[in-house]
């Protein structure tokens, strides 16, 4: 498999974001964003719950995904440990299959990586992303005893404070570890940049770490697959490890913190406006990135934020524990959108709650998603489901929201 892809192609109109004001509460856009972004987290808890009745999801059954900074310590550590249990609990791929599978973590990394080309900018990237996180929080609670929810990074939050001060990177033991060693002229990420596009690159900057991860629950974590699809500061050709995409590769997990894109792609009323859109497929192409516009969108702009290895690698970015707080905030705001119109964006047929085809941006070109689309993550967790039994909180596997 050889990828030349970023989280987005051919993008135009660089980025200036080292010049753009951080974003502060007191600015009155950001300000009625988040009042926006509240209201429409409340209505879609009440929503949830009418839709629950007479389903297998009662109330009482509900399961609560909350954000990383309302856990307390202790449920903060319980998730941590349970983490670091996954990543201690020997893969179930065959070794011929998947030799850089090392762990039960691994094989999540392993099967996202083996489907990198059929899951973003498709028309199951949500759904499959909602189960592929869903089944994380399972195998955390099943194998690992977690009795907690999956909790999620609000990038609106993060925006305001700074990544590196927030509860989620400030790199203490409640952490899910913070900032690398800085690496100072790395040069910028430029995405986009292959011979013969069309369209000028996407320049995003580099950010304050660079290094291996030394702080946190997950300094000396060792990263084993990959990379390969990543995005290498000062430019270039992808990183890929030549010996082929699930080999083993281990290596020292790196961050680099980039609150610039933070802010620039992934504030309040970053998320707002996505909210706002009329259908799905503006939805999720707005959520990652319009090729063109030069905006990688709230998706792109968690992923880019967190930078580094695997953070900039579309394809192993699973193996930084925090793509998950990352996706179950994705999975929220997903889940929001669908509360407002329930009857078209969750029980709308092909075409109006699912849109897109079966490969990354049609390339090479593909059928048209449909509800009637089997995910399947092989070794990684189970069992297979169609894309219709994905599309609400409270049906199918689920019986979860957000508050
Ligand atoms: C990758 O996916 C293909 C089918 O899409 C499957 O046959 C193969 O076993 C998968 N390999 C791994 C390592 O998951
Ligand atoms: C990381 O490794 C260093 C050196 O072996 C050790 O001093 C440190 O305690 C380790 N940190 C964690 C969080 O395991
Ligand atoms: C906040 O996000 C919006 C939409 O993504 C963007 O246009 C705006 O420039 C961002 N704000 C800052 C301060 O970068
Ligand atoms: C959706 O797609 C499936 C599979 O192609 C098809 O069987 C079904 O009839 C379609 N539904 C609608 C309403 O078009
Ligand atoms: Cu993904």
């Amino acid at each position: 498999m050889k990828l030349s892809i970023s989280f987005l192609l051919f993008l135009q109109a660089a980025c200036t974001c080292a010049a753009l004001p951080s974003s502060t509460s007191q600015d009155p856009v950001i300000t009625k964003a988040k009042a926006d972004i509240d209201d429409l987290a409340r209505s879609a808890l009440l929503e949830t719950k009418k839709l629950a009745k007479g389903k297998q999801c009662p109330p009482g059954k509900l399961k609560i995904r909350k954000e990383w900074g309302a856990l307390t310590k202790s449920e903060r550590l319980e998730y941590i440990q349970a983490v670091q249990c996954l990543q201690a609990k020997p893969s179930r791929y065959p070794s011929s299959l998947a030799p850089g599978a090392k762990s039960r973590f691994d094989d999540f990394v392993t099967t996202h990586i083996n489907q990198t080309m059929t899951a973003h900018y498709t028309g199951n990237f949500l759904g499959l992303h909602r189960y592929f996180t869903f089944l994380y929080e399972q195998a955390l609670r099943d194998e690992c005893g977690y009795r907690g929810t999956q909790p999620y990074w609000d990038w609106a939050k993060t925006a305001e404070t700074g990544l590196s001060s927030s509860p989620i990177f400030d790199g203490s033991a409640t952490s899910m570890s913070g900032n690398s060693i800085f690496i100072p002229n790395q040069g910028d990420i430029v995405l986009g940049a292959i011979a013969g596009s069309p369209l000028p690159p996407v320049y995003l900057p580099a950010g304050t770490g660079g290094g291996c991860v030394t702080s946190g629950p997950f300094a000396n974590m060792t990263v084993n697959l990959g990379p390969v699809a990543l995005d290498v500061p000062g430019g270039g050709p992808q990183a890929s490890n030549p010996a082929g995409p699930l080999a083993y590769n281990p290596r020292c997990l790196v961050r680099d913190l980039t609150d610039a894109i933070n802010q620039r792609y992934a504030n309040a009323s970053s998320i707002a406006f996505l909210l706002s859109q009329p259908n799905i497929d503006a939805f999720q192409m707005i959520m990652q990135g319009i090729p063109g516009t030069g905006d990688i969108g709230v998706h792109g702009g968690g992923h880019y934020s967190l930078g580094g290895d695997p953070g900039r690698d579309v394809a192993v970015s699973p193996g930084d524990p925090a793509f998950y707080l990352h996706h179950a905030m994705i999975d929220k705001v997903w889940w929001m959108w669908q509360m407002v119109d329930a009857e078209k964006r969750v029980y709308g047929e092909n075409g109006t709650a699912v849109a897109g085809t079966r490969t990354f941006m049609n390339m090479p070109e593909s059928e048209e998603t449909t509800l009637d689309d089997e995910v399947d993550f092989g070794y990684a967790a189970g069992p297979k489901r169609k894309l219709r039994e994905l599309m609400s909180v409270v049906e199918g596997p689920f019986c979860y929201a957000y508050v």
